[in-house]
């Protein structure tokens, strides 16, 4: 069996982009986690990450669990934190938020989750991640403690994506937040695209499949949505954006 993250570079290279939806566990009951489900498996989406920047209850883990049993593409955690770190996932985005300069989350975190990783067995995809303005504040800006990038710059988004691609990151996730009213825009995506040689993950705010094919044109390898499987008849919803993404 390849690599998670091979299968996503097959998936980038056969189909143009790739389509990832993200669950977060956070206040979601059984039934709600098989109807999110049984939508992203019916919507031709190639990969659920699962996480999320504050858990109001326990129940993380089991979710997570139900989410493996039931999901037929590959499940990533996508961690808010260390503690989100369990066996029911194909992979995890090992993150460091590089826009930032809170040495808990360029760092800390890393050490504390690094050991448990290995006992798990735990594919680490490295990944810088950063963090845009994308007007308001967002949760995972005060999760973090650390300052946005500002989103009209596209000359200091590049130098941080090469400083994450020389460091060894694998794939760059730029993000102004989930429910951001701005997603990250185009040009940022295509100075990222054009100088960086890994590839680019874009999520948060793309609640639209035509703006989620902007996003691939600009030259986003992956597309990210959460809010938008969380209609209540999100099935038709998440195929519209994976035709979008993988047609564009
Ligand atoms: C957040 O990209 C994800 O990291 C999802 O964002 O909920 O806005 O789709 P949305």
């Amino acid at each position: 069996m390849s690599s998670i993250y091979s299968q996503l570079e097959s998936i980038r290279s056969k189909k143009g982009a790739g389509f990832l939806v993200l669950i977060d566990p956070d206040k979601k009951n059984d039934v709600r986690i098989e109807a999110l489900v049984e939508s992203v498996n019916r919507s031709g989406a190639d990969a659920i990450l699962v996480g999320g920047s504050l858990i109001m209850d326990s129940g993380f883990g089991e979710r997570a669990k139900k989410i493996k049993s039931l999901s037929n593409v590959p499940v990533i955690l996508f961690p808010g934190s260390v503690s989100q770190l369990g066996p029911h996932f194909d992979a995890v985005l090992f993150m460091s938020i590089i826009s930032g300069r809170n040495p808990t989350y360029l760092i800390g975190e890393q050490m504390i989750a690094a050991p448990i990783v290995k006992d798990l067995n735990l594919e680490p995809i490295p990944t810088g991640y950063m963090l845009f303005n994308g007007g308001g504040h967002s949760t995972v800006e005060f999760m973090s403690n650390s300052r946005p990038l500002p989103m009209n710059r596209p000359e200091i988004a590049v130098a941080h994506g090469l400083a994450g691609q020389y460091l060894g990151m694998k794939l760059l996730y730029l993000e102004a937040g989930s429910g951001a009213s701005s997603p990250i825009n185009n040009e940022t995506i295509e100075a990222l695209a054009v100088n960086c040689d890994i590839p680019v993950m874009v999520g948060g705010g793309i609640n639209d499949p035509s703006v989620a094919a902007q996003k691939v044109k600009a030259g986003a390898s992956f597309v990210v949505t959460g809010t938008v499987a969380e209609s209540d008849d999100s099935s038709n919803i998440l195929s519209d954006f994976a035709q979008a993404i993988h047609g564009a």
